[in-house]
């Protein structure tokens, strides 16, 4: 899967690998060597780090490599019942070492790319999720934060497939329902979680990050701190080589409703060599910057449509929450 026409050719043979979709192009399981005079090639040095408010463009080496003296969480996987959906969904839910009833913790609603599922995060264990989430807490800068995965293809008919069309993508965009109305009431009763918008992250990869964004854009008032990675295309009417996209929104409706309570951080980020969503995560965040909407925006030098993108979105949204909350 190289090119969009090969990935176009893909999705037209039913039973190919459509993986990379769904959580990203695989990486090499060590950290990206960092080029001379890159920023991040000085934060490489473990004891260097410093919690300011930059962003830096790929997650250091110190927060996603694996430690002997930390201890991490592990994902498992359970069901909760939709209403939206009308039938029990599944999600995948990554809780720290040591979870326990007598603390309470934050929440990230991570959201996958197409083709994904409730397993593409936790299925691919070069996202480094475990670590950048583990190590972060485990030095202080970030409280022990639950990671909850959800299944994004919010079909009300058991049997629809998602696809390259906008038929086949309405699930995707009736997620906000599912996420609003049914998981995250499910979630907050389950687990000992805090709640409120200080305490509840949102980020998503591709698919994810779209509707990352247009949940973000409806209902401001619930996250706190949203990371967009490498956002796929249809916010807004569109057309790329996959499909035409009617938009969620037409471009001058992409900002905050008036007086509406904004994010803390809002990021949207790509990489700069990304060969699935090309410039659209650019466009959202001109389109964001026009419309003035607060938010971040920064590329990731090199950094194809894959892991490398989303290692660097999640670190950056969790040094953000850090920062903010630090201060
Ligand atoms: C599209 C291009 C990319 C699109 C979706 C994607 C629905 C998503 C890619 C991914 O999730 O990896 O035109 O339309």
């Amino acid at each position: 899967m190289e090119t969009n026409k090969n990935i176009e050719e893909t999705t037209e043979n039913a039973g190919e690998d459509l993986s990379s979709f769904a959580s990203g192009i695989k990486t090499e399981d060590v950290p990206a060597a960092p080029t001379e005079g890159d920023a991040a090639a000085e934060s490489e040095v473990a004891s260097d780090f410093v919690l300011d408010d930059r962003i830096e463009e790929r997650c250091p080496g110190m927060f996603e490599a694996k430690r002997e003296d930390v201890q991490y969480g592990e994902f498992t996987h359970d069901v909760y019942y939709s209403e939206t959906c009308g039938m029990e969904r599944g999600y995948s839910i990554l809780l720290p070492a040591g979870y326990s009833e007598e603390k309470k913790y934050p929440v990230l609603y991570l959201l996958h790319g197409i083709f994904g599922d409730e397993y593409s995060f936790s299925g691919d264990g070069s996202n480094k999720i475990k670590e950048i989430v583990g190590n972060m807490a485990a030095d202080g800068l970030i409280e022990e934060t639950i990671v909850v995965c959800p299944n994004m293809f919010a079909a009300t008919d058991p049997a629809q497939k998602p696809g390259f069309d906008s038929v086949s993508v309405l699930p995707y965009d009736n997620f906000i329902n599912d996420l609003i109305n049914d998981l995250m009431p499910y979630i907050e009763g389950k687990y000992s979680v805090l709640t409120g918008r200080e305490n509840t992250y949102l980020a998503g990869f591709s698919m994810g990050g779209r509707e990352t964004i247009f949940i973000t854009l409806k209902r401001p008032e619930l996250f706190g701190y949203v990371c967009a990675i490498s956002a796929a295309p249809g916010v807004v009417p569109g057309k790329d080589n996959f499909m035409t996209h009617e938009g969620q929104m037409q471009e001058s409706e992409m900002k905050f409703a008036d007086g509406a309570t904004e994010p803390e951080v809002f990021i949207i980020c790509c990489g700069t060599k990304d060969s699935v969503v090309g410039t659209f995560p650019k466009q959202y965040h001109e389109l964001l910057e026009t419309n003035g909407a607060a938010h971040i925006w920064y590329e990731i030098n090199g950094a194809d449509h894959d892991n490398n993108a989303i290692k660097s979105g999640l670190f950056n949204l969790f040094k953000q929450i850090a920062y903010d909350k630090a201060e």
